[in-house]
């Protein structure tokens, strides 16, 4: 099995040249990008990688999240100038309502048939393996890259180094702290904008700067971003405060699904096909309602199987304390990080959840101690 192989957690540390980035101390008030106070080794080639297009197409993974759009327009942004036209995949109806607004803080062209043709290279950022990129149903059916460099940069552990370049740091908390370096090395200019889409892919990847991912280099990068003019109120107004009626209707049908078994260690919620579009939904709304049964004191794996498209059932899997989730979803076709991972499965929820349930608690079992 294809997740089985790949990469072990940790540092990835490649035996190659770094352009290392020194803190600039004592300069007084940060003048550029460049004036940052973390620093993280962003492989030369990486570097020389992106900066060698001139017409690339960002790539992010299909349900953007936060990370993934942030990042995809910040370097989208970051690498736009005199001789390089960038631009981004976005096929229609698979942004969010709730990250729509990530969209408009970027002004930025989203790649079209015609762009694919010309595109010199892709950057694909914060995802996992090829087929999860977010090119279109239609054009995943065909040979897309054709031949072409892909720079692959992310922070899931199970990449499958699918790039040309591949530059996988799975310590990271999130891609948006990946770029946030590499934009630096690079030497390009980071605007307000481009630091509130960074800041945004941070904060959300990390559950708010809940998670042990949010380190202190970590926090040092959010610190240099807000420098940089992140609009930490907005941006946080967006993300927690500001949710529609429709997804609030669905949370109450996640929080009314919500089951626990395993003496209260396995929590799982659902949406059927007609419960997500009867509250105004679509697939590309579902992704943070799994914190719903994974809010529950106690509980150590939470499911949430969601049919946004008719008979493909999407599950998120997490896990708390010591249970990883990575080789259940894994065992479902799927994968992600260890304690954050995901899998589809094709037929109805009921076949989904009857096949996966004893498995996550067979899964969980593993675990015990006594
Ligand atoms: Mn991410």
């Amino acid at each position: 099995m294809l997740w089985a192989m790949i990469d072990e957690r940790g540092d990835p540390k490649p035996e190659r040249a770094m352009a290392k980035l020194e803190p600039q101390w004592g300069i007084g008030i940060p003048v550029n990008c460049l004036s940052g106070t973390s620093t993280l080794e962003v492989p030369t080639e990486v570097v020389e990688g992106i900066l060698g297009f001139r017409m690339p197409i960002i790539v992010s993974h299909v349900v953007p999240d936060a990370d993934a759009l942030g990042s995809m327009l910040a370097v989208g942004l970051g690498l736009s100038r005199d001789g390089c036209q960038t631009k981004v995949a976005l096929p229609d109806g698979s942004l969010s309502q709730r990250l729509s607004f990530m969209c408009d803080l970027a002004d930025i062209a989203i790649a079209g048939p015609a762009d694919f043709d010309a595109a010199d290279g892709f950057i694909a950022l914060d995802t996992a393996k090829l087929g999860r990129c977010n090119v279109g149903a239609e054009r995943k059916q065909t040979d897309w890259v054709a031949n072409r460099p892909i720079v692959n940069i992310d922070h899931h552990a199970t990449n499958t180094q699918f790039g040309r370049t591949n530059w996988i740091v799975s310590t990271a908390g999130s891609t948006c702290e990946l770029a946030y370096y590499l934009l630096r090395a690079a030497q390009r200019p980071i605007s307000p904008s481009m630091a509130s889409l960074l800041y945004a892919g941070m904060q959300t990847d990390t559950i708010g700067f809940s998670l042990p991912t949010t380190t202190a280099p970590a926090m040092r990068a959010c610190a240099d971003l807000i420098d940089l003019g992140a609009d930490v109120g907005v941006i946080g107004e967006r993300l927690c405060r500001s949710q529609r009626t429709s997804e609030f209707d669905l949370l109450r049908i996640i929080y009314a699904n919500t089951k626990v078994q395993e003496e209260g260690r396995l929590a799982f919620s659902s949406a059927s096909y007609d419960e997500i579009h009867a509250a105004g939904c679509t697939a590309a709304d579902i992704d943070e309602q799994i914190s719903v049964p994974r809010s529950l004191e106690g509980v150590k794996l939470a499911m949430l199987f969601t049919e946004g498209r008719q008979h493909k059932v999407r599950i998120n899997f997490r896990g708390s304390g010591e249970v990883t989730v990575v080789e259940l979803a894994a065992l479902f076709g799927g994968g992600g990080h260890a304690q954050a991972a995901g899998a589809i499965l094709d037929g109805s929820l009921d076949d989904a959840m009857k096949q996966v349930i004893p498995a996550a608690a067979a899964h969980l079992k593993r675990f015990d101690t006594g």
